[in-house]
């Protein structure tokens, strides 16, 4: 999957950018991650709405990585935004919890046909500060805070977790637990020193890769470089 993360002061260029990148790379991606950085800099309508359009086009799906992390009603306020935009799904932190937290964006995204994606263990060094912390669970039974996230994926239903590439390890403890149904999204490839095979071979269903891809010299050589290694 490809991360459009670029930057550029100015929003003509940033939007010609992208859409470059895009049109590029589209054949060997499987879908395009939006992050709020992009939506910041273009805005919702007549910016990143045509790069909505433009992967759409080409039958790449959208994911909004919007790490929904609010309460309910402006949680759901969010998401309606991003579904009005185009967006096909939504990435949501699990920390704010389901009643009055998340409730409501399954709520409205089982409505409109959307799909959900939970964080369950981030790719930076310093995630391991909290998503390792060993926790009691309801029932009494130590458990990593992961662990207890990557179970709230599966009480919820969610359409996939997103587990560091950086942590092959983690993500083939998510992949026993959620069991092979559950999609996991690995984002950390490349330039965060993620490796794309260890990752697939942990059971990471999606590689998400940003700068290794939009960096590089010829951007759709790199993006199929990454398709390649992922098959
Ligand atoms: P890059 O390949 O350039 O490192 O970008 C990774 C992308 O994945 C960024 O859009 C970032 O916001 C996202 N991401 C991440 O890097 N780690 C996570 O744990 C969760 C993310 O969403």
């Amino acid at each position: 999957m490809l991360a459009l993360d670029l930057e550029d002061p100015d929003p003509d260029t940033l939007l010609q950018r992208s859409s470059r990148i895009l049109k590029e790379s589209g054949e060997y991606v499987c879908a395009i991650k939006i992050n709020r950085q992009l939506v910041l800099a273009l805005g919702l309508r007549n910016g990143v709405d045509k790069l909505l359009k433009t992967a759409h086009e080409s039958s790449l799906p959208t994911i909004m990585d919007a790490k929904l992390n609010d309460v309910g009603h402006t949680n759901e306020f969010m998401l309606r935004s991003y579904i009005d935009a185009g967006f096909d799904a939504v990435i949501a932190s699990p920390l704010v919890g389901w009643e009055g937290g998340l409730d409501s964006v399954f709520r409205l995204a089982i409505s409109t046909g959307r799909a959900v994606i939970l964080l369950v263990y981030m790719s930076n060094p310093g995630a391991d500060a909290f998503y390792s912390l060993r926790t009691m669970s309801a029932t009494g039974k130590p458990k990593q805070v992961f662990e207890l996230l990557a179970e709230m994926a599966i009480e919820w239903k969610a359409n996939g977790v997103v587990v560091g590439a950086t942590k092959p390890e983690i993500i083939s403890s998510v992949r026993q637990l959620a069991g092979r149904e559950m999609a996991i999204f690995s984002p950390g490839v490349g330039a965060q020193g993620g490796d794309a095979r260890r990752a697939v071979e942990a059971g990471s269903d999606y590689l998400i890769v940003g700068r290794s891809i939009y960096t590089d010299p010829i951007p759709s050589a790199a993006a199929k470089r990454y398709r390649d290694m992922a098959r």
